[in-house]
Formats: structure tokens, sequence, C-alpha cells
């Protein structure tokens, strides 16, 4: 394992005030959200939405990596200009999205486990050729009166785990994403409780399996009560019980943390990291890696006139640095 060559990457991807774009929608995902603004779900539809989000002039400011997907990395700009190319050429970390998603938990009801460990070595080596240096791995928990269960979080665990292992191997930087999902009526003291539980679980498995800490990213879910819940919380709330639940779990050793936004309104995902700089020096660097986030506005603008480029491009660079200020604490409503 070439343990420079990881915090390098982990160095140039956490560097402040960037953070990261999840642009890393499987298919299915990307189509459900085109279908809702009416946009056509074709491969061609895709490819032009991506290279909106990649060539947009000095978005490298606030932005040091993208997440993609598999068909994103190989696909390029109309005039025929890769989308690796663009990327490297501004700085960019290209990351890639290697899990293959997720599949029922047997004996669990409604609980999943991600897959996507079968030939994951060989991909992440054609993966690097293409020019990527990171990864992420998505698993997700559901908090109910029964789950999520300890099964389900000790198996995302291992998988997540041997993912971690499989990436550093190769000399790329493993993002892990345990996500505890924003659905239901739980309150934000359960949230806390699943969070914490979860994290502990899994940093205990990373370092049992001696996964390299500082090579390594995590990328978290904010503690917050049930979308179902409808509660209104300061942001210096949520900031207080995120950054205690991660100072308790995560070893100040690893190479830093991104937050999800989960379907929390753009401004609230940053307002809340915002909060959470205003606490103090962190142990860790902190920044966000926002997908809906940073991306619903543009979105919806490019859906409503796809001509207007510009526009969808202003209304990005603005959400990118927004989310920018706010990792560094410097956001104002
Ligand atoms: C972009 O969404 C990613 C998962 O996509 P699929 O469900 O289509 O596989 C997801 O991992 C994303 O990177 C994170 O959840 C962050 O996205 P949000 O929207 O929560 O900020």
């Amino acid at each position: 394992m070439d343990e420079t060559a990881l915090i390098q990457t982990v160095a140039r991807l956490l560097m402040a005030p960037k953070g990261l774009l999840a642009a890393d929608e499987s298919i299915k995902s990307c189509n459900a959200r085109f279908e809702k603004l009416g946009v056509p779900t074709t491969e061609e539809k895709r490819r032009e939405y991506r290279e909106l989000l990649i060539d947009t002039p000095g978005i490298e400011e606030f932005i040091s990596g993208y997440i993609l997907v598999d068909e994103t990395i190989h696909e390029a700009k109309a005039d025929g200009t890769k989308f690796t190319d663009i990327l490297k050429g501004k700085g960019i970390e290209i990351g890639i999205k290697v899990d293959e998603g997720l599949i029922d938990l047997i004996d669990h009801p409604g609980e999943k486990i991600t897959q996507g460990l079968d030939g994951l070595s060989d991909r992440l080596k054609e993966y690097k050729k293409l020019g990527a240096t990171f990864a992420k791995w998505r698993a997700v928990y559901s908090i109910s009166e029964n789950t999520p269960s300890e099964l389900c979080m000790k198996a995302n665990a291992e998988i997540l785990t041997k993912y971690a292992l499989n990436c550093q191997a190769e000399g790329i930087v493993p993002i892990v994403e345990p996500e505890v999902l924003l659905d239901g009526e739980h309150t934000m003291e359960k949230c806390y409780e699943v969070t914490s539980h979860n994290l502990e679980i899994l940093f205990k498995e990373l370092a049992d399996k001696k996964v390299y800490l500082p090579g390594l990213i995590l990328k978290t879910s904010m503690v917050l009560p049930g979308k179902d819940m409808k509660l209104e919380v300061y942001p210096s709330e949520v900031a207080k019980m995120t950054v205690k639940c991660l100072k308790e779990k995560v070893p100040d050793v690893i190479g830093g943390i991104v937050l999800l936004s989960g379907g929390q309104p753009d401004e609230d995902a940053t307002v809340r990291l915002n909060a959470m700089h205003q606490l103090g020096p962190l142990p860790w660097a902190l920044t966000f890696s926002y997908s809906r986030a940073i991306q619903n506005k543009v979105l919806a603008s490019w859906a409503k006139d796809p001509a207007d480029v510009a526009l969808a491009r202003s209304l990005f660079l603005a959400a990118a640095k927004n989310d920018s200020l706010a990792s560094v604490g410097e956001y104002k409503v």
C-alpha cells in the first residue's frame, strides 16, 4: 500500500475551503430525478447534464473532487473532450462510485446491504487508468422500532471494510458512506444513538482489519430528527449533536469527514455545516459532499430551459460557493 500517495490524495480532496460534488446518481436515480422534471431519460440527456456540471468554468475554486458513476467516467463533451481530461485540467480529483446498489438483507424486512465486491479489484484498476484517485461506497440504515439491527450494521461494516482494503491496495482513497436515512418518525436523540452505535461498529471493523485510517474518508449523515416528525431544529443543535457524535466515535487520525445532505432542504445543509465550524477547532477536516443540496436548483433550472446553460451554471457556482464558505464557517445567511 502506498500510504504517501493516499495521504496526498486526501490532502488535495480536503483542502479548505473546498468540498466534493456527489454526481454519482445511478442511472435509475438520475432518471427518476429527470422524470419528475419532465426531462427525457436518455443516455444523451444524462451526458448533457453531466457536461453542464463538469465543464462549469471556475467551479474548481469551490469543489476539489467529483464523484462520478461508471457511465459518466467514460463519457466526453459534445466536442469529444473527455470528461476526465476536463476535470484533470481543472485540478479536480476524479472519484468513482463502485458499489452496485442495495439488496435486501435476508430475513430482515426493510433492511439492506450493499453489493459490488465481486470483481472490485479489477474495476478499481480500470478506473485508476481512467484517472480516478478516490472511490465511494454507500450503505444505508433505516431507523424504525426494530431497525437497524446489529446484523445489518455488522454486515455493512464488514462489506465497507473489504471495499476500503481493496481501494487502498490499488492506491485509491476509499470514502465509506454509512448513511442513516432521514425517513421516519424518530427523534434526534434516536438518530444520535443509531449513528453513534453504527460508527462504533464500523470503526472497530476498520481497525480490526487494519484499514489505513489516514488514507480513508468518512461520508456521514448529520444527526437529525426523522423527516416525518416535521420538527424545526436549530442549526446549532444539529451541529452540536453531530460533532459530539463524530468526536466520540471517529478516530482523530482519519483522513477526514465529509457530509451528505440526505434530502434536507438545500439551505439547511449549508447552514448546518457552517454551524459545525462555528463550534471551534475540530480534530479532523470536515466539509461537504452533497448531491441534492448542490444540484436541486441547477437541475430544475436546466430542466425548465436546457438552452440556458449559463443560468444553470450560475446556480451551480452559487450553491458551491455557499457550501465552500460554510466549510470554513464563513457562510452568512
Ligand atoms: C447521488 O446519490 C448517491 C447514491 O445514488 P444512488 O442511490 O443512485 O446509487 C449518494 O450516495 C450520494 O452520493 C449521497 O447520498 C449524497 O447525496 P445527497 O443527495 O444525500 O447529498
